[in-house]
């Protein structure tokens, strides 16, 4: 597996950028314990262009990115003393309404508003959290054994709630799609240097006849949590034919319920184009890797089993899913930036 990529930029700032943020965030610091997370965002967007003030380059390579014209996936590097107090790793995720800004969440926040994007919850994870964090207990939990995690598929965020055979909300209607644009994962600690896995395909390397069968509706999802199966999906998508977007995961499950044996074949296809555009990213603490989530596709390596640290300081990073257009994930009757994936499963079905 490869380590570099060059759709891959790296960004390093170090203490002078992070003193000139602290700078101009110290009336959101002081705030911090009382405030809940949707204020924490819309009170760091109010920073967003000081923040470019201080460092313009940074500013106008965020705008390349979120235009899809960049880098596909940036890896900002602040150093190790911004993460330095988190506490021990959590051993559960939040409960609705539990979770709360943390003083390095500032950073992050500020390189996301720089960026115009929109950082939002949904009612399906972590009980709306914003901040979700991504901890091996979910595994445990899940009955296996939580030292020795599996690697995990190739995915993109949010596929179960990405239903709209184009991207955008049509005027009236429920909006179909509500998953991810970006995603920005903050790492509190990795002791293990277990990598995130990005692949970025290269899809001139498949045939045209290859590209037509996934830009057709053969992705057969599973049933919802009431049993109700939705209508199957194009795997590509998007506006531009050329630079397709991808609603995908690796798994096997796709490949068993595809309706014909062309599907299936090329669903191998797809899934070893993506096997071997694996990158390996090692992440850092205080690292935040920010990435194009309609364009990447992202994993986890496996945990090694042996000469693990007190799980206290387990591989811990904080997400953040974002739109970068606030419109579109926005609906009535909901709390501010927490999204209701369940609408999705109410309009769509076979
Ligand atoms: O832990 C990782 O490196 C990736 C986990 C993941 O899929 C996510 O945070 O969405
Ligand atoms: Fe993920």
């Amino acid at each position: 597996m490869s380590y570099e990529h060059p759709a891959i930029e790296r960004i390093e700032f170090g203490v002078q950028v992070v003193e000139q943020f602290d700078v101009i965030t110290r009336h959101i610091r002081g705030e911090l314990p009382g405030m809940s997370e949707a204020e924490f965002f819309d009170a760091i967007g109010d920073c967003a262009l000081n923040a470019r003030d201080v460092i313009p380059e940074v500013g106008e390579t965020l705008d390349t990115v979120v235009r899809h014209v960049g880098a596909k996936a940036l890896i900002v590097s602040f150093p190790p003393s911004t993460v330095a107090d988190v506490g021990p790793t959590p051993s559960r995720y939040p409960e609705a309404g539990e979770q709360r800004p943390t003083p390095p969440d500032i950073y992050r926040a500020l390189i996301g508003s720089m960026a115009g994007l929109y950082a939002y919850g949904n009612t399906a994870s972590q009980g709306g959290a914003i901040h979700q964090d991504i901890i091996y207990t979910s595994y445990a939990s899940a009955g296996y054994s939580s030292a020795k995690d599996e690697a995990m598929r190739l995915h993109v965020d949010g596929l179960y709630v990405n239903r709209n055979p184009g991207h955008l909300a049509e005027p009236g209607k429920p909006n179909l799609n509500l998953s991810p644009d970006f995603l920005a994962l903050h790492f509190q600690r990795n002791q293990e240097q277990v990598p995130t896995v990005l692949v970025i395909p290269d899809w001139s390397e498949l045939t045209e006849a290859t590209m037509d069968v996934l830009r057709s509706p053969i992705l057969r999802l599973g049933p919802d949590k009431l049993g109700r199966l939705p209508s199957p999906l194009s795997i590509l998508y998007g506006d531009n034919p050329e630079n397709p977007w991808i609603r995908y995961v690796t798994d096997e499950e796709y490949i068993e319920n595809a309706a014909t044996e062309t599907d299936r074949e090329v669903l191998r296809e797809l899934n070893d184009h993506l096997y071997s555009h694996q990158v390996a990213v090692p992440m850092k603490a205080g690292q935040i890797l920010l990435f194009d989530n309609r364009r990447v596709l992202h994993g986890r390596s496996a945990r090694p089993h042996d000469g693990l640290p007190p799980q206290l300081e387990w591989r811990w990073q904080r997400r953040v899913h974002y739109s970068n257009d606030a419109e579109r994930v926005q609906q009535p009757a909901m709390p501010p930036r927490v999204v209701n994936t369940d609408l999705v499963y109410k309009y769509n079905l076979r």
